[in-house]
């Protein structure tokens, strides 16, 4: 397969973010957003997807998480998007299920190139760590809009709300593994476009 690979470097009064992702990886990762959390969310995304991952944000985390997060899913997106090219050759849907101890989640993707995210991690605590769980939502929405995806997450069960979160970002990972391989060289649309 040919090389997939994208660099985003993204500036504004409130982020600064700068980004390598190459989706036919060797799971070499370094991730830091400033949120502990969201590393460790991001980090198990990428490994989990196979890539390698680059990602450095300096936000305005004396504001609040919200601004680091979404940016960061909004880079993550838009160098997915970018590296799949006019996304000839992939398999484009993925779906999986992904257990993490008593948690279970299921995520289903379409690399339509049309963005609809439809999410319930059913998150009951405030935060995790530096992060508002409903940050954690967003990161997906913000990641599927970017990256032209139809994406619906479930997280079926579960307590601990870690778990939950967890468990999410990797059915999220491997959904992607799929969605992503090579598959028959052509566009998989009987549009004969997906972006
Ligand atoms: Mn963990």
């Amino acid at each position: 397969m040919t090389t997939r690979c994208a660099t985003v470097d993204r500036t504004t009064r409130e982020t600064a973010i700068s980004l390598n992702l190459d989706l036919n990886g060797t799971r070499q990762i370094d991730v830091s957003t400033g949120i502990g959390f969201l590393d460790h969310m991001l980090t198990s995304l990428a490994f989990h997807a196979g890539w390698n991952l680059k990602l450095k944000c300096t936000g305005d985390l004396e504001v609040d998480d919200h601004h680091t997060a979404e940016d960061c899913a909004l880079a993550l997106g838009e160098a997915l998007s970018t590296a799949l090219g006019d996304r000839s050759g992939i398999a484009r849907f993925g779906s999986a299920y992904a257990p993490l101890d008593e948690a279970l989640a299921r995520a289903v993707i379409d690399l339509s190139g049309r963005p609809w995210p439809e999410i319930d991690l059913g998150l009951t605590r405030e935060n995790l760590g530096e992060i508002a769980t409903e940050n954690l939502t967003h990161v997906f929405t913000s990641l599927a809009m970017a990256a032209g995806a139809t994406l619906h997450i479930d997280v079926i069960r579960g307590f601990n709300d870690h778990h939950r979160a967890e468990a999410a970002f990797k059915a999220l990972a491997l959904a992607l593994r799929q969605a992503t391989a090579a598959s028959g060289g052509v566009i998989a649309s009987t549009k004969g476009t997906l972006t």
